[in-house]
Protein backbone atom coordinates (compact mmCIF):
# COMPACT_ATOMS: atom_id res chain seq x y z
CA UNK A 1 0.00 0.00 0.00
CA UNK A 2 1.33 3.62 -0.93
CA UNK A 3 1.22 5.88 1.68
CA UNK A 4 1.49 9.68 1.32
CA UNK A 5 3.53 11.75 4.30
CA UNK A 6 4.92 15.33 4.16
CA UNK A 7 7.31 16.69 6.64
CA UNK A 8 5.62 19.46 7.02
CA UNK A 9 3.51 18.53 9.83
CA UNK A 10 6.52 19.17 12.06
CA UNK A 11 5.72 23.20 11.83
CA UNK A 12 2.67 22.57 13.86
CA UNK A 13 3.56 21.96 17.54
CA UNK A 14 1.36 23.32 20.07
CA UNK A 15 2.60 24.02 23.25
CA UNK A 16 -0.23 22.95 25.97
CA UNK A 17 -3.89 21.76 26.23
CA UNK A 18 -6.07 22.12 28.87
CA UNK A 19 -7.40 18.90 30.45
CA UNK A 20 -8.44 17.55 33.74
CA UNK A 21 -7.93 21.55 35.41
CA UNK A 22 -4.44 21.71 34.39
CA UNK A 23 -2.52 23.11 31.55
CA UNK A 24 -0.68 19.59 29.68
CA UNK A 25 1.96 19.20 26.96
CA UNK A 26 -0.23 18.88 24.10
CA UNK A 27 -1.07 15.34 23.41
CA UNK A 28 -1.33 15.80 19.62
CA UNK A 29 2.18 16.47 18.96
CA UNK A 30 4.87 15.88 15.77
CA UNK A 31 6.21 12.29 17.30
CA UNK A 32 2.75 11.00 16.67
CA UNK A 33 3.44 10.97 12.93
CA UNK A 34 7.33 10.30 12.96
CA UNK A 35 6.13 6.78 14.78
CA UNK A 36 3.89 6.30 12.30
CA UNK A 37 6.21 6.49 9.41
CA UNK A 38 9.10 4.35 11.06
CA UNK A 39 6.39 1.69 11.25
CA UNK A 40 5.70 1.99 7.62
CA UNK A 41 9.07 1.62 6.45
CA UNK A 42 9.82 -1.14 9.27
CA UNK A 43 7.23 -2.98 7.89
CA UNK A 44 7.64 -2.23 4.42
CA UNK A 45 4.10 -1.27 3.68
CA UNK A 46 5.16 0.19 0.30
CA UNK A 47 6.38 3.48 -1.07
CA UNK A 48 6.49 6.61 0.50
CA UNK A 49 5.86 9.92 -1.75
CA UNK A 50 5.15 13.05 -0.87
CA UNK A 51 2.18 14.68 -1.90
CA UNK A 52 1.52 16.85 -5.04
CA UNK A 53 0.11 20.57 -4.57
CA UNK A 54 -3.83 20.30 -5.64
CA UNK A 55 -4.22 23.79 -4.57
CA UNK A 56 -6.71 25.74 -2.58
CA UNK A 57 -9.86 24.74 -4.58
CA UNK A 58 -10.53 21.47 -3.36
CA UNK A 59 -10.43 22.76 0.46
CA UNK A 60 -12.81 25.32 -0.77
CA UNK A 61 -15.32 22.74 -1.46
CA UNK A 62 -15.55 21.92 1.83
CA UNK A 63 -14.34 24.80 4.04
CA UNK A 64 -15.90 28.29 3.94
CA UNK A 65 -13.97 30.88 2.63
CA UNK A 66 -14.23 33.07 5.22
CA UNK A 67 -13.02 30.40 7.46
CA UNK A 68 -9.95 29.80 5.47
CA UNK A 69 -9.17 33.34 4.55
CA UNK A 70 -9.76 33.61 9.05
CA UNK A 71 -6.96 30.70 9.78
CA UNK A 72 -4.54 31.12 7.07
CA UNK A 73 -4.11 34.82 8.62
CA UNK A 74 -4.37 34.49 12.44
CA UNK A 75 -1.08 33.39 12.67
CA UNK A 76 0.51 36.87 11.32
CA UNK A 77 -2.44 38.86 12.87
CA UNK A 78 -1.35 37.58 16.19
CA UNK A 79 2.32 38.53 15.77
CA UNK A 80 1.65 42.21 14.20
CA UNK A 81 -0.34 42.43 17.54
CA UNK A 82 3.33 41.21 19.62
CA UNK A 83 1.40 38.22 20.50
CA UNK A 84 3.86 35.29 22.35
CA UNK A 85 2.47 32.27 22.56
CA UNK A 86 -0.28 29.64 20.16
CA UNK A 87 -3.28 31.43 19.63
CA UNK A 88 -5.90 30.23 21.18
CA UNK A 89 -9.56 30.85 21.60
CA UNK A 90 -10.69 31.62 25.09
CA UNK A 91 -14.38 33.07 24.49
CA UNK A 92 -17.07 31.29 22.63
CA UNK A 93 -20.77 32.58 20.97
CA UNK A 94 -22.71 30.63 23.51
CA UNK A 95 -26.60 30.09 23.95
CA UNK A 96 -26.93 33.51 25.32
CA UNK A 97 -24.32 35.67 23.37
CA UNK A 98 -25.18 36.34 19.78
CA UNK A 99 -23.55 34.55 16.75
CA UNK A 100 -21.70 37.32 15.36
CA UNK A 101 -18.16 37.47 14.34
CA UNK A 102 -16.67 40.21 16.02
CA UNK A 103 -13.25 42.62 14.39
CA UNK A 104 -11.19 41.64 17.41
CA UNK A 105 -9.00 38.09 16.55
CA UNK A 106 -9.72 36.70 19.53
CA UNK A 107 -13.20 37.19 19.06
CA UNK A 108 -12.94 35.83 15.43
CA UNK A 109 -10.98 32.66 16.74
CA UNK A 110 -14.04 31.90 19.22
CA UNK A 111 -16.75 32.55 16.36
CA UNK A 112 -14.51 30.15 14.23
CA UNK A 113 -14.01 27.11 16.83
CA UNK A 114 -15.60 24.98 19.33
CA UNK A 115 -13.21 24.03 21.90
CA UNK A 116 -10.08 25.41 22.89
CA UNK A 117 -8.18 22.56 21.60
CA UNK A 118 -6.56 23.87 18.62
CA UNK A 119 -3.96 26.22 19.20
CA UNK A 120 -2.57 27.94 16.09
CA UNK A 121 1.18 28.04 16.05
CA UNK A 122 3.17 29.72 12.94
CA UNK A 123 2.89 26.63 11.19
CA UNK A 124 -0.20 25.14 11.91
CA UNK A 125 -1.97 26.44 8.68
CA UNK A 126 1.08 24.93 6.53
CA UNK A 127 0.93 21.94 8.33
CA UNK A 128 -2.81 21.30 8.37
CA UNK A 129 -2.96 22.90 3.87
CA UNK A 130 -0.15 20.01 3.31
CA UNK A 131 -1.91 17.34 5.15
CA UNK A 132 -5.17 18.10 2.99
CA UNK A 133 -2.97 17.36 -0.01
CA UNK A 134 -1.34 14.57 1.52
CA UNK A 135 -5.11 13.36 1.68
CA UNK A 136 -6.08 14.53 -1.78
CA UNK A 137 -2.57 12.73 -2.97
CA UNK A 138 -3.81 9.51 -1.72
CA UNK A 139 -7.26 10.03 -3.04
CA UNK A 140 -5.83 10.59 -6.65
CA UNK A 141 -4.24 7.32 -6.17
CA UNK A 142 -7.37 5.23 -5.93
CA UNK A 143 -9.66 7.33 -8.01
CA UNK A 144 -6.66 6.36 -10.63
CA UNK A 145 -6.94 2.62 -9.87
CA UNK A 146 -5.25 1.97 -7.19
CA UNK A 147 -7.02 -0.58 -4.48
CA UNK A 148 -6.28 1.21 -0.95
CA UNK A 149 -3.51 3.91 -0.20
CA UNK A 150 -2.82 5.31 3.48
CA UNK A 151 -2.82 9.32 3.81
CA UNK A 152 -0.35 9.80 6.69
CA UNK A 153 -2.07 13.22 7.95
CA UNK A 154 -1.16 15.41 11.11
CA UNK A 155 -2.86 17.40 12.18
CA UNK A 156 -6.14 15.30 12.02
CA UNK A 157 -9.25 16.64 10.87
CA UNK A 158 -12.51 15.01 11.79
CA UNK A 159 -13.81 17.70 14.36
CA UNK A 160 -13.58 20.54 11.79
CA UNK A 161 -16.35 21.32 10.22
CA UNK A 162 -17.01 23.91 7.05
CA UNK A 163 -16.05 26.84 9.48
CA UNK A 164 -15.23 25.61 12.86
CA UNK A 165 -11.93 24.33 13.94
CA UNK A 166 -11.41 22.15 17.45
CA UNK A 167 -10.46 19.28 18.65
CA UNK A 168 -6.97 19.27 17.24
CA UNK A 169 -8.50 19.59 14.02
CA UNK A 170 -8.01 22.46 11.25
CA UNK A 171 -9.29 21.16 8.05
CA UNK A 172 -11.21 18.11 7.44
CA UNK A 173 -8.60 15.87 5.35
CA UNK A 174 -11.55 12.98 4.96
CA UNK A 175 -14.49 15.12 3.78
CA UNK A 176 -12.11 17.27 1.42
CA UNK A 177 -11.25 13.86 0.12
CA UNK A 178 -14.45 12.45 0.03
CA UNK A 179 -15.77 15.40 -2.13
CA UNK A 180 -12.55 14.96 -4.45
CA UNK A 181 -14.18 11.60 -5.35
CA UNK A 182 -17.92 13.11 -5.58
CA UNK A 183 -16.20 15.97 -8.05
CA UNK A 184 -14.56 13.16 -9.98
CA UNK A 185 -17.92 11.74 -10.83
CA UNK A 186 -17.87 9.47 -7.51
CA UNK A 187 -22.17 9.30 -6.77
CA UNK A 188 -21.69 7.75 -3.39
CA UNK A 189 -18.78 7.69 -0.95
CA UNK A 190 -18.86 5.75 2.53
CA UNK A 191 -17.05 7.09 5.07
CA UNK A 192 -16.01 4.59 8.27
CA UNK A 193 -14.79 7.05 11.35
CA UNK A 194 -13.08 4.50 13.49
CA UNK A 195 -11.50 7.13 16.20
CA UNK A 196 -12.15 6.73 19.71
CA UNK A 197 -13.80 10.09 19.61
CA UNK A 198 -16.99 11.23 17.33
CA UNK A 199 -15.91 12.94 14.19
CA UNK A 200 -18.48 15.93 14.74
CA UNK A 201 -17.18 17.44 11.93
CA UNK A 202 -17.85 14.70 9.07
CA UNK A 203 -21.03 14.58 10.40
CA UNK A 204 -22.19 17.86 10.21
CA UNK A 205 -20.50 18.55 6.32
CA UNK A 206 -22.53 15.61 5.06
CA UNK A 207 -25.15 15.72 7.51
CA UNK A 208 -28.48 16.95 4.82
CA UNK A 209 -26.37 14.72 1.80
CA UNK A 210 -27.31 11.35 0.86
CA UNK A 211 -24.25 11.16 -1.08
CA UNK A 212 -21.99 10.50 1.33
CA UNK A 213 -23.13 7.73 4.23
CA UNK A 214 -21.39 8.68 7.41
CA UNK A 215 -20.34 5.64 9.78
CA UNK A 216 -18.67 6.27 13.61
CA UNK A 217 -18.45 4.26 16.00
CA UNK A 218 -16.92 6.15 19.10
CA UNK A 219 -16.70 6.80 22.81
CA UNK A 220 -20.45 7.83 24.50
CA UNK A 221 -20.67 11.60 23.51
CA UNK A 222 -23.25 11.29 27.18
CA UNK A 223 -20.07 10.85 28.80
CA UNK A 224 -17.20 11.85 26.06
CA UNK A 225 -15.51 14.56 24.03
CA UNK A 226 -17.50 16.26 22.08
CA UNK A 227 -20.15 15.73 24.43
CA UNK A 228 -22.54 17.56 22.29
CA UNK A 229 -22.39 15.22 19.04
CA UNK A 230 -22.62 11.97 18.31
CA UNK A 231 -25.47 10.00 19.48
CA UNK A 232 -27.25 7.50 18.01
CA UNK A 233 -30.69 8.83 17.02
CA UNK A 234 -28.59 11.61 14.80
CA UNK A 235 -29.57 9.75 11.53
CA UNK A 236 -29.14 12.65 9.04
CA UNK A 237 -31.58 15.12 7.33
CA UNK A 238 -33.82 15.82 4.51
CA UNK A 239 -32.22 13.68 2.10
CA UNK A 240 -29.40 12.92 4.01
CA UNK A 241 -32.00 10.66 6.35
CA UNK A 242 -30.82 7.13 7.34
CA UNK A 243 -27.15 8.01 5.59
CA UNK A 244 -25.72 9.28 9.55
CA UNK A 245 -24.90 5.92 11.20
CA UNK A 246 -23.45 6.71 15.16
CA UNK A 247 -22.41 4.09 17.78
CA UNK A 248 -21.62 5.11 20.46
CA UNK A 249 -20.03 2.92 23.45
CA UNK A 250 -19.74 2.52 27.21
CA UNK A 251 -16.66 3.69 28.55
CA UNK A 252 -13.62 0.73 28.73
CA UNK A 253 -15.55 -1.17 25.40
CA UNK A 254 -12.97 -3.77 24.66
CA UNK A 255 -12.81 -5.49 20.97
CA UNK A 256 -15.76 -7.58 21.68
CA UNK A 257 -18.11 -4.79 21.89
CA UNK A 258 -16.36 -2.65 18.92
CA UNK A 259 -16.15 -5.24 16.99
CA UNK A 260 -20.05 -5.89 16.66
CA UNK A 261 -20.41 -1.96 16.02
CA UNK A 262 -18.03 -2.83 13.46
CA UNK A 263 -19.84 -5.32 12.10
CA UNK A 264 -23.43 -2.92 12.17
CA UNK A 265 -21.95 -0.11 10.49
CA UNK A 266 -20.13 -2.58 7.82
CA UNK A 267 -23.42 -3.80 7.40
CA UNK A 268 -25.25 -0.42 6.90
CA UNK A 269 -22.15 0.20 4.49
CA UNK A 270 -22.70 -2.71 2.58
CA UNK A 271 -26.17 -1.94 1.88
CA UNK A 272 -25.52 1.68 0.79
CA UNK A 273 -23.85 0.61 -2.23
CA UNK A 274 -21.08 2.96 -2.00
CA UNK A 275 -18.34 2.74 -4.55
CA UNK A 276 -15.52 4.10 -2.24
CA UNK A 277 -14.61 3.96 1.49
CA UNK A 278 -12.60 6.69 3.28
CA UNK A 279 -11.97 5.09 6.72
CA UNK A 280 -10.88 7.79 9.42
CA UNK A 281 -8.68 5.63 10.91
CA UNK A 282 -8.10 6.85 14.89
CA UNK A 283 -6.06 4.30 16.88
CA UNK A 284 -6.73 6.13 20.13
CA UNK A 285 -9.17 3.16 20.98
CA UNK A 286 -6.12 1.30 22.22
CA UNK A 287 -5.95 0.15 25.72
CA UNK A 288 -3.07 2.41 26.99
CA UNK A 289 -4.37 5.66 25.40
CA UNK A 290 -3.44 8.24 27.46
CA UNK A 291 -6.98 10.38 26.86
CA UNK A 292 -9.55 7.46 25.39
CA UNK A 293 -11.14 5.09 27.25
CA UNK A 294 -11.58 1.51 25.15
CA UNK A 295 -9.57 -1.53 25.98
CA UNK A 296 -8.42 -2.35 22.24
CA UNK A 297 -5.06 -4.53 22.12
CA UNK A 298 -3.02 -4.08 19.04
CA UNK A 299 -3.82 -7.39 17.32
CA UNK A 300 -7.65 -5.93 17.70
CA UNK A 301 -5.98 -3.76 14.38
CA UNK A 302 -5.39 -6.60 12.76
CA UNK A 303 -9.24 -7.96 12.72
CA UNK A 304 -10.38 -4.32 11.98
CA UNK A 305 -8.27 -4.48 8.66
CA UNK A 306 -9.54 -7.59 7.84
CA UNK A 307 -12.85 -6.66 8.44
CA UNK A 308 -12.91 -3.77 6.61
CA UNK A 309 -11.10 -5.33 3.72
CA UNK A 310 -14.06 -7.50 3.37
CA UNK A 311 -16.61 -5.15 2.43
CA UNK A 312 -14.30 -5.26 -1.25
CA UNK A 313 -14.13 -1.57 -1.50
CA UNK A 314 -11.61 0.76 -2.70
CA UNK A 315 -9.99 2.15 0.41
CA UNK A 316 -8.87 5.56 1.18
CA UNK A 317 -7.16 5.54 5.12
CA UNK A 318 -6.77 8.73 6.24
CA UNK A 319 -4.49 8.83 10.09
CA UNK A 320 -6.82 10.81 13.05
CA UNK A 321 -6.27 10.15 16.45
CA UNK A 322 -3.92 7.81 18.61
CA UNK A 323 -1.90 9.53 21.50
CA UNK A 324 0.03 6.12 22.77
CA UNK A 325 2.63 7.58 20.82
CA UNK A 326 4.99 4.39 21.42
CA UNK A 327 1.95 2.27 20.04
CA UNK A 328 0.39 4.67 17.55
CA UNK A 329 2.97 2.99 14.22
CA UNK A 330 2.29 -0.74 14.98
CA UNK A 331 -1.76 -0.28 15.85
CA UNK A 332 -2.08 2.26 12.93
CA UNK A 333 -0.12 0.10 10.31
CA UNK A 334 -1.64 -2.93 12.14
CA UNK A 335 -5.05 -1.83 10.37
CA UNK A 336 -2.98 -1.65 7.17
CA UNK A 337 -1.68 -5.03 6.84
CA UNK A 338 -4.28 -6.46 8.21
CA UNK A 339 -6.49 -5.28 5.06
CA UNK A 340 -3.75 -6.63 3.08
CA UNK A 341 -4.17 -9.64 4.34
CA UNK A 342 -0.88 -9.62 6.96
C1 LIG B 1 -8.96 14.42 18.63
B1 LIG B 1 -9.12 13.15 17.80
C2 LIG B 1 -10.39 15.36 27.45
C3 LIG B 1 -10.06 16.51 26.54
C4 LIG B 1 -10.31 16.11 25.13
C5 LIG B 1 -9.99 16.85 22.82
C6 LIG B 1 -9.69 15.53 22.23
C7 LIG B 1 -9.57 15.61 20.74
C8 LIG B 1 -9.31 14.29 20.06
N1 LIG B 1 -10.41 15.70 28.83
N2 LIG B 1 -9.71 17.00 24.21
O1 LIG B 1 -10.45 12.71 17.69
O2 LIG B 1 -8.32 12.05 18.26
ZN1 LIG C 1 -9.76 10.76 18.70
Amino acid sequence: MLTYYSDDHHLHHGKCELIDGQLMPCFEKPQRADHILARVKQRQLGEVRAPKDFGLAPIERIHSQAYLQFFQGAWTRWQEQGGKGDLLPFTWPARTLRRMIPNDLHGQLGYYSFDGGAPITAGTWQAAYSAAQVALSAQAEIANGAHSAFALCRPPGHHAAADVMGGYCYLNNAAIATQAFLDQGCKKVAILDVDYHHGNGTQDIFYPRSDVLFASIHGDPAEEFPFFLGYADELGEGEGKGCNFNYPLPMGSSWEAWSAALEQACQRIGEYGAEVLVVSLGVDTYMDDPISQFKLDSPDYLAMGRRIAALGLPTLFIMEGGYAVEAIGVNAVNVLEGFEGA
